[in-house]
């Protein structure tokens, strides 16, 4: 149908499959493709990337969103289907600023939609089958809520409760952990009010192959009865989606991976030197793998399970089950999910929309590090999916909104001053950005801190300040007024 949508004043043409159902808030519109026009010309566009690490900001219209051709590697923070779109769009919702500064939002309330935005329109579209969209006009923090609220009533709420207080191996050991290192660290952070003690990248034998390395003689259940003796829940990091070549898997069931019209593995990106590439969990067997892997860990000992790289079960291929590339990720993360009722489950790296009312918490940035930006990959890769401070700051910023459904993880903050080239007060911006989301993770070893850095780790831990947001990028904190319009693009 071609007609007029009335919100909250603003009379806009639309067409949908249906006429529009006026709900609080705004409207529910219907179909595979739902166009509104609109009157706010080349303004700012609020662009939602795809999965955990994609950038996410409010941008110019008018400037030229820049194509991503593969092979280039930012292709795995994209969704590859979109990459190189001469269009701006984002992942399931969409919004621009009026000239007052209010918000015109137009978001699916289901999994697999795009937004795209020009000067005329803002355009979603499922890519496969129909669905629903909340379509609301008003002020900012309150049509976001809207959004939200509907879909957790959706696709499901979760993040009860206070979100944890993780150590993570990842930001000052990376691949290079071992059963002694991290015995060591857990005796120094005893007394520390972490909840978590999360090993990350690096115990493997290899992605596909969740076995301890040579580096972890005693096998992961004893490091998990260690972590837990200290005090603190085992967590875990596995990339349950994905397949390095060169492992066991890969060679012993070329059947289970994701394939394209061609019959060739999917790549799904380069990392750890080589391609790595996709496991298709709509193979009952790969679904029975899955099941058995995450109840193998659970075993262990490990309780908080950081699921990564799990993109890769949302790539484009020919699947054993024709479903919807979103669908058939959502159906992998529920099969996980029904093996590990009472884990907690960080998904990384992760389709965001598509992830939730499954999954406790959610990474929603890229990569943070120990320095600010990441100049050569902006510069020569127009990539702002990076590891850089800046990029996990200014992306998680962006992605607030999700606080009321599910727990939102910024990623680590640090409180060294060694190794590290960002100032106090970028260090500080990463702690203010964690304490409004509650999602406290760090990698700093008591060891790497002086006494002052050990006291302010604690203080950090144990504060719970009230956080009240002014506007986009203005909070109170406690007592004191936070500002992160720096970060604006
Ligand atoms: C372990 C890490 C950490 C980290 C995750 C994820 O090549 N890449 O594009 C790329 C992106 C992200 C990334 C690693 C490589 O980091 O976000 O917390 O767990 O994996 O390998």
């Amino acid at each position: 149908m071609n007609g007029l949508v009335n919100l909250s004043g603003l009379h806009l043409p639309v067409q949908a499959a249906a006429s529009p159902q006026a709900v609080s808030g705004g409207a529910v519109l219907s179909g595979r493709e739902v166009i509104l026009a609109h009157p706010f010309g080349l303004t700012r566009f609020y662009r939602h990337g795809w999965q955990s690490w994609s950038p996410t900001t409010w941008l110019d219209l008018a400037t030229s969103p820049v194509p991503i051709e593969p092979p280039i590697r930012r292709t795995q923070a994209e969704d590859p289907v979109h990459a190189a779109s001469p269009v701006h769009g984002g992942s399931a919702l969409g919004a621009l600023e009026s000239a007052e500064g209010r918000v015109l939002l137009l978001g699916a309330l289901g999994i697999g939609a795009r937004v795209e935005a020009d000067r005329e329109t803002l355009r979603g579209c499922y890519e496969e089958g129909g669905g629903t969209w909340f379509a609301g006009f008003g002020e900012e923090q309150a049509i976001f809520r809207r959004y939200a609220e509907m879909l957790g009533e959706r696709l499901g709420r979760r993040g009860a409760g206070a979100p944890p207080r993780v150590w993570c191996s990842w930001y000052s050991f990376n691949q290079q952990i071992a059963e002694d290192v991290l015995t060591e660290i857990l005796e120094d952070l005893q007394g520390f009010p972490f909840d978590v003690f999360q090993v990350d990248d690096g115990w493997q034998v290899d992605i596909g192959d969740w076995e301890a390395n040579t580096r972890f003689p005693s096998g992961m259940e004893t490091l998990a009865h260690r972590i837990q003796a200290g005090g603190f829940t085992p967590g875990l990091w596995l990339a349950p989606l994905l397949v390095r070549r060169t492992s066991r898997l890969f060679s012993d069931h070329p059947d289970w991976l994701l394939r394209d019209h061609e019959g060739r593995p999917v790549p799904a990106g380069f990392n750890w030197g080589d391609f790595t590439y996709a496991l298709d969990a709509t193979h009952p067997t790969v679904a029975a793998w899955l099941i058995d892997l995450i109840r193998r860990v659970q075993g262990w000992g490990y309780r908080y399970l950081k699921l990564d790289f799990i993109y890769a079960g949302a790539l484009p291929g020919v699947r054993r089950a024709p479903l919807p590339r979103e669908e058939a990720y959502r159906r992998a993360l529920v099969t996980i999910r029904d093996a590990a009722p009472d884990a907690y489950l960080l998904a990384c790296g992760a389709p965001v929309v598509a992830s939730l009312g499954i999954t406790d918490g959610l990474r929603i940035s890229p990569d943070c590090a120990p320095f600010w930006e990441n100049e050569s990959r902006v510069r020569d890769r127009h990539d702002e999916s990076g590891p850089a401070a800046k990029n996990a700051l200014r992306t998680s910023l962006h992605r607030l909104w999700l606080r009321p459904i599910v727990h939102v993880d910024p990623d680590v903050v640090y409180f060294r001053s060694r190794h590290t080239s960002l100032t106090p007060a970028q260090r500080l911006s990463l702690r203010d950005l964690a304490l409004i989301t509650g999602f406290k993770g760090t990698s700093d070893p008591p060891a790497w801190l002086d006494r002052e850095e050990r006291a302010a780790l604690r203080a950090f831990l144990e504060a719970s300040p009230p956080v009240d947001q002014l506007d986009r990028y203005r909070f109170v904190l406690g007592n004191r007024v936070v500002d992160f319009r720096s970060l604006a693009t």
